[in-house]
């Protein structure tokens, strides 16, 4: 029986990051082949083409798209594609979860993408406590003003698991949650 967290991770590693590991490439807007996709993830696990869109389906974070005989994945990527996405007008106020031993360097250089194409944001505090929380120590949850940055003429685009994406959040915008804010 394949494991499906297993299968998911590797298809996040090829359709976000090394999409050459599995022999495949990224087209267009990051679609990938679907029969491409399926004939590794048989070899390598076992598990069939309605395996995959099976887990496609009950992805909790609806990591990954199928469009006919192409997939992609939403968000995320290290690699450069260009999602095609159109750019939206978010909340007032999104949230970023980050750690503590962050701080200093995004108190002064902002939020930046580090390995990934953007900075992710968070509709909520809940959302964003979740993302500080894969990784260990004190997590901080920053305040984002997207409504003074979408003022100032910043782009955002909303991904399909509405994840907020930007380039770049300068200092200027953020303001950190104080612990007694947080739920
Ligand atoms: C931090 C998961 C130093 C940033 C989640 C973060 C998300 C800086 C880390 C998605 C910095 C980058 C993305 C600066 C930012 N100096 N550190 N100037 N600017 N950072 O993983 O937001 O499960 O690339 O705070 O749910 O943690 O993969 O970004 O801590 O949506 O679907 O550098 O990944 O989704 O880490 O997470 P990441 P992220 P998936």
């Amino acid at each position: 029986m394949p494991n499906d967290t297993q299968i998911s991770k590797f298809m996040s590693l090829v359709l976000r990051h090394a999409p050459q590991d599995a022999g495949l490439s990224l087209g267009e807007n990051g679609w990938a082949d679907f029969g491409a996709l399926c004939a590794v993830i048989q070899t390598k696990f076992g598990a069939s083409a309605a395996d995959v869109l099976r887990i496609v389906e009950e992805n909790p974070k609806k990591r990954f798209a199928v469009d006919g005989d192409r997939i992609r994945a939403v968000q995320g990527h290290s690699v450069d594609v260009n999602l095609g996405l159109p750019p939206s007008v978010p909340p007032d106020i999104l949230f970023h979860g980050t750690k503590e031993e962050f701080l200093p360097a995004i108190l002064r250089e902002g939020l930046t993408s580090q390995s990934r194409q953007h900075v992710h944001l968070s509709k909520d505090v809940e959302t964003a406590l979740i993302v500080a929380r894969r990784r260990a120590g004190k997590s901080v949850i920053l305040q984002v003003d997207s409504a003074a940055m979408t003022k100032d003429g910043v782009s955002f685009f909303l991904s399909d698991n509405g994840v907020w994406l930007t380039n770049h959040v300068p200092p200027r915008y953020l303001t950190q949650m104080l612990e007694r804010e947080l739920p």
